[in-house]
């Protein structure tokens, strides 16, 4: 919509949804400028960055809850839609389009189908989706009962009250999706700053440790964590180097790789973790995340491996704890080669549309027009 010449706000259609345990508006690629450093500005606008309250925008001053979906139909053969996620800091001028969310993903089947992007089936319907950012592509199997989407369900997930209807989703081939391959620096475990790391990338670039050897036990609180600025500190000192080691080059100003620190799991799951995206510690864990942590510790020799209690099974369930719960990935892993590879990660979602409307920016920073 152009801008109003009265008010000099230009309003963009755009539906809320909480997409797993994350949240943040959906937009269609046609409602937002084409030009990539104007839609930021648009994005930077529309969340109220920056600013630690995000109050000017509608941003919930959390990076869980500074999060963008950008959709539109894909013209890749067997791909229904295209997603853009877009991570937009609170606090800096910036928006990272390089890493993938799983959370925010669980939201775009139901919002490509209520936008009229794609027909839905009577009972289920499964919308192939391709994230834009690293290429993955992703299976998701939306409730449509009578064909229209349906948020009413029995499916709890750790970190969001209540239940919903499930989103199941499949990960296929997800290795290598920022960096050039799993293990991007060849090896399953390397040395930083006298600590053993593994550096991964199934779905998401991580730097895995344990928190016994940053000094934690790894069951510390979010909030304990989060106030605890010499430790910050340090995995930043871990993290830069890792990133280079990774070939993400200086990755200050980049929200890749995370961090996850390890530790034995307490509650009867597989693996104890917490998470730091990369500089605030996660309420949970991110999806993609944890699809990258539940690999690292079926790699032999590294510090996941030796923490973990790891299941049988095939899909092997691998359950991940964090600090609200716990996240169970189903990994379908071929353990006949020198390294296991992972063939599929399939696990379960809710999502759901909380508001539709318009957000409105000021119209200096965009006047609607697209070109
Ligand atoms: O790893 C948080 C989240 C995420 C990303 C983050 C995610 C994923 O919980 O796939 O979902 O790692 O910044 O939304």
């Amino acid at each position: 919509m152009l801008m109003n010449p009265k008010t000099r706000q230009t309003a963009i259609p755009c539906v809320l949804m909480r997409g797993g345990t994350s949240k943040g508006p959906f937009f269609l690629n046609t409602d937002l400028p084409k030009d990539v450093e104007t839609r930021d500005k648009v994005l930077l606008a529309a969340l109220g960055s920056p600013d630690v309250r995000q109050i000017d925008g509608v941003g919930g001053a959390d990076p869980l809850t500074s999060k963008v979906a950008i959709v539109g139909p894909s013209d890749m053969d067997g791909v229904d839609i295209d997603f853009l996620f877009a991570q937009v800091s609170v606090d800096k001028a910036l928006v990272d389009t390089s890493p993938n969310c799983g959370n925010m993903l669980s939201g775009v089947g139901p919002f490509a189908i209520e936008q009229g992007l794609i027909a839905a089936k009577d009972g289920e319907t499964v919308v192939r989706i391709r994230t834009i950012n690293t290429g993955m592509i992703a299976e998701a199997t939306i409730q449509t009962p009578g064909g229209a989407v349906n948020y009413d369900g029995d499916a709890r997930i750790d970190g969001v009250p209540g239940t919903a209807a499930p989103v199941t989703i499949n990960f296929l081939d997800v290795a290598g999706s920022v960096c050039a391959s799993l293990l991007p620096t060849g090896n399953a475990v390397d040395m930083v700053d006298g600590i053993e790391i593994t550096c991964i990338d199934n779905g998401m670039p991580v730097v895995v440790l344990s928190a016994e050897a940053v000094g934690l036990t790894g069951y510390e609180s979010r909030d304990e964590l989060n106030a605890d600025n010499e430790l910050k500190a340090r995995l930043e000192k871990i993290r830069l180097p890792a990133g280079k080691l990774m070939g993400l080059g200086d990755v200050r100003d980049r929200v890749v790789p995370k961090v996850t620190l390890v530790a034995p799991p307490r509650a009867g799951g597989t693996i104890c973790t917490r998470t730091f995206i990369p500089h605030v510690c996660h309420a949970s864990i991110g999806v993609l995340g944890a699809v990258s942590v539940a690999t690292a510790c079926v790699l032999p020799g590294t510090p996941g491996n030796r923490l973990a209690q790891l299941p049988e099974g095939s899909p092997l369930p691998v359950t991940v704890e964090h600090p609200s719960g716990e996240f169970t990935i189903e990994l379908e892993v071929d353990f006949s080669g020198k390294v296991p590879d992972v063939r599929r990660a399939a696990l379960l979602r809710t999502a759901r549309k909380l508001f539709a409307g318009e957000v409105y920016i000021p119209g200096e920073i965009w006047d609607g027009v697209r070109d």
